[in-house]
Formats: structure tokens, C-alpha cells, sequence
């Protein structure tokens, strides 16, 4: 792939959709070519699956149909968006992509990791972003915030333990793989989360 994938990570209110936009104009500024996105979703198919996976509905969704649907939305993603934009070289900022499934179905749910990694292995395959920013706020933090919406939905209804173990399970993978990720203190007000974001873009922009 010529282009550039970039994704944004963390728990619930952690301030990725309100620093996407921001970030993507700070790249066009620079000359950069930018797609956003979103998972699940980011295509019309994708998001219809989005919204059967986000509805709390009066039937339990069995774990691993979540996370069946959460990889057939990006597949159709990859395909349909993120591919074909890469091989025209532009960069793609995806507000969440396959770290969410780690930590959602995988520290989450508690569901099998060899699973998931064979999952990984056949929809994602190589197409691993090139810097993840990962949002770290402390969960109380993220939850207050993301409270303050009219409703919540069927996920966000999970309690305090499902999203510690989300964002436990987000920094370890971070520590693991320091050379993509990228953490941000999001529990600053917005500008200096905009501030921690100025040399990323600096590093970003200096890539060959
Ligand atoms: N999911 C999954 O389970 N498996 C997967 O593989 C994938 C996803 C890809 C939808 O994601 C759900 O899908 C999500 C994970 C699951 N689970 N849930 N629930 P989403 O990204 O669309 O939804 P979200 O994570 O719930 O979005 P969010 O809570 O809105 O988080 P955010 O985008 O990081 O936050 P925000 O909208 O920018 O900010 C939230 C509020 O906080 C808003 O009022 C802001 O004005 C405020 N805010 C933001 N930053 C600040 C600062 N710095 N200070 C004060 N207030 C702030």
C-alpha cells in the first residue's frame, strides 16, 4: 500500500471522534490526501451492520456473533474503502479498527484469542495501520462523558469491570507494540490532548 493508515483508539468518551476532524485538517493543511472513517461501518454495508451490532434489541447476541459481525463490517470496509484508498496513496484516519477487537471481544467478552487472531489473520492480513493513537482516560472519566449522551447503547451498557478490562487490555497491547502505538493522556481538556497531537502529526509528516 503507497498511502498511510492511521487509527485512533480507547474507551468509551475518550475524545477520538472529537480530535478526528482536527487531526485530518492539520494533515490536508500539510498537502496530505484524507479519507475518514469508522469501524464498525465506513461503508453503507458496514454501517447497516453497525447498527444491528450497536441496537439493543430484546434478543441477546451471542458473543461470537458480535464478533463475527464486527470482522465481516470490516472486511467489507477493507475491501470497499480502506484498500482502494491506500493504493491511490491517500492516508486513512479510522476513528477504531482491530485493536477494539482485542480489547472489546477479546478482554471484554473474554472470548478466544486464537480466534480472534485467526479472524485478524484472514480479514486484515497485512493492512496493519501504520500509527495507532490510542485515548487513555481513566474509565470513570470516559464513562461521565459519554453518560451525557441521550441514550446509551448496547454496548456502553456494560459496567465499570467490561471497560477496565478494555482499557487494561489497550495499554498492554501499546506497551507490546511501542513502534505503531502511539498514548495520548485524554483525560486533559481538549487542547492539550491537541497539544500531545502536534508532534505525532510532526512524526507523521516527517515519514519517507
Ligand atoms: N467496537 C467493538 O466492540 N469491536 C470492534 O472491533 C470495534 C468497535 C471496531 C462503537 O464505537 C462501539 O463499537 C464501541 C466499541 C465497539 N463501543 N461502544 N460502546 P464508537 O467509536 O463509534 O463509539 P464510542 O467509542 O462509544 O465513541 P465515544 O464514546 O463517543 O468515544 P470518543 O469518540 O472517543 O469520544 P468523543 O465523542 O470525542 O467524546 C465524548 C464526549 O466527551 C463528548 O461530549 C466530548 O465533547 C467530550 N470530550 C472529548 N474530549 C474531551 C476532553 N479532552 N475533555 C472534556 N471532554 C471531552
Amino acid at each position: 500500500m503507497s498511502g498511510r493508515f492511521i487509527t485512533l483508539e480507547g474507551g468509551e468518551g475518550a475524545g477520538k471522534s472529537s480530535n478526528l476532524e482536527w487531526l485530518a485538517e492539520q494533515l490536508r493543511a500539510a498537502g496530505k490526501t484524507v479519507l475518514l472513517t469508522r469501524e464498525p461501518g465506513g461503508t453503507p454495508l458496514a454501517e447497516s451492520i453497525r447498527e444491528v451490532l450497536l441496537a439493543p434489541g430484546a434478543e441477546t447476541m451471542a458473543d461470537d456473533t458480535e464478533l463475527l459481525l464486527v470482522f465481516a463490517a470490516r472486511a467489507q470496509h477493507l475491501a470497499e474503502k480502506i484498500r482502494p484508498a491506500l493504493a491511490r496513496g491517500e492516508w486513512v484516519l479510522c476513528d477504531r479498527f482491530v485493536d477494539a477487537t482485542w480489547a472489546y471481544q477479546g478482554a471484554g467478552r473474554g472470548l478466544d484469542q486464537s480466534a480472534i487472531a485467526a479472524l485478524e489473520k484472514l480479514v486484515v492480513a497485512d493492512h496493519q495501520p501504520h500509527m495507532t493513537i490510542l485515548f487513555d482516560v481513566p474509565v470513570e472519566v470516559g464513562m461521565a462523558r459519554a453518560g451525557k449522551r441521550a441514550a446509551l447503547d448496547r454496548i456502553e451498557q456494560e459496567d465499570q469491570a467490561f471497560f477496565e478490562r478494555i482499557r487494561h487490555c489497550y495499554l498492554e497491547r501499546a506497551s507490546e507494540q511501542p513502534e505503531r502505538f502511539r498514548v495520548l493522556d485524554a483525560a486533559q481538556p481538549l487542547e492539550q490532548v491537541r497539544g500531545q497531537l502536534e508532534p505525532l502529526i510532526e512524526e507523521m509528516l516527517s515519514w519517507p
